[in-house]
């Protein structure tokens, strides 16, 4: 390795020369092309803010941040407080959030804490620990500056509740992510904005994302599955499950159905695939062949779909049932695509 070699590589915030196939070359270096990739069309709107951090120069770690806490914000969405409860009536949140370096944190069965992706943020960056939850991740958001919100369902919520109280009957819906009915306020889009007609019941935004300076992070937020068992965590806060980054080979979120993308240490999964060459939807399509595997007849009742990003900038996705979408924002603008499926 050259002199000027090395000082370009620096220049990258590189500091190991053990990956040659992943570092870019000079000229690579400096035509970096920024791009953010979320789940479901909800991430449409997050790109939107996401891709403002990216196109001002700014870093892929701010950008997966501020790009999921729209989604928390959203009236009616099933993401953030709004969102569907437990079965004893509480909405509890799980985020994880990654950055380029393995740093990570997150938050689980958090209550009334409007952006739990911040708080998760903050134990990455504050605390000694990668993991904080219930009291005590609640306790810990209070003492850093987050403020606790009234311990009341949003209307929506309420009815939804009140109507499966009449079963009381546990039951994965497939691609209820999508479509959701909401009202929408960001100044992006001169809101309040109804978005669709479709059913309410998004309940996760996963979000990676490349910066110009070849850094990858990621993030994951969620109120879980609705009227999930109270205590219940899915895979959205665990780091190698519901989101993981590897900034020398790629990120990857998922969303679905957590219990499975746990079995199989997911995002994880996905990103050795992609270390051993493949692209972004080979990887996915991997691991949903590996959950579909493993489930036998039950596969077909269930969701499953990872959004992959390598360190190219290359995005890809794949899911076990058909219906599921991804956003992704890059200098061609933001786009909605249907990814590829098994069944
Ligand atoms: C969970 N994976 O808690 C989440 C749910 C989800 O869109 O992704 N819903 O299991």
């Amino acid at each position: 390795m050259n002199r000027r070699k090395f000082i370009n590589l620096s220049g990258l915030g590189i500091t190991s020369f053990s990956v040659p196939n992943f570092v870019p070359s000079f000229k690579a270096s400096t035509t970096i092309q920024p791009i953010v990739a979320s789940t479901w069309d909800a991430g449409m709107r997050a790109n939107v803010a996401a891709w403002t951090v990216l196109n001002n120069g700014g870093t892929a770690l701010d950008a997966v941040e501020q790009g999921v806490m729209v989604t928390e914000s959203e009236l009616n969405c099933c993401v953030g407080l709004d969102a569907n409860p437990d079965r004893d009536g509480v909405v509890t949140l799980d985020a994880s959030i990654m950055d380029h370096e393995f740093n990570c944190g997150s938050v689980a069965f958090l209550e009334r804490i409007k952006h739990p992706i911040s708080v998760a943020r903050k134990v990455m960056e504050k605390s000694p620990h990668v993991f904080l939850v219930g009291a005590g991740a609640q306790a810990f958001a209070l003492a850093n500056g987050f403020s606790l919100e009234p311990n009341v369902l949003s209307e929506q919520a309420k009815k939804n509740y009140n109507e499966w109280l009449k079963t009381s009957n546990y039951k994965p819906i497939i691609n209820v992510e999508k479509n959701q009915s909401l009202t929408y306020l960001d100044p992006a889009f001169n809101a309040p904005k109804k978005l669709t007609d479709g059913n309410w019941n998004h309940d996760t935004i996963g979000m990676v994302a490349l910066d110009q300076f070849g850094n990858l992070s990621g993030s994951c937020t969620t109120s879980g599955a609705a009227f999930k068992m109270r205590g219940r965590v899915g895979d959205s806060p665990i780091i190698g499950a519901g989101l993981y980054v590897d900034n020398e080979v790629g990120a990857v979120v998922a969303t679905g159905q957590g219990e499975d993308v746990i079995r199989v240490a997911g995002a994880s999964a996905v990103v050795e695939w992609m270390r051993q060459g493949k692209s972004p939807e080979e990887a996915c399509k991997l691991v949903v062949e590996k959950i579909n595997r493993i489930k036998k007849e039950s596969a077909k009742d269930i969701q499953v779909c990872f959004v992959a990003i390598n360190k190219k900038g290359s995005v890809g996705a794949f899911a076990l049932q058909k219906g599921f979408n991804f956003s992704v924002y890059n200098h061609n603008g933001n786009n909605l695509n249907d990814a590829s499926y098994l069944f």
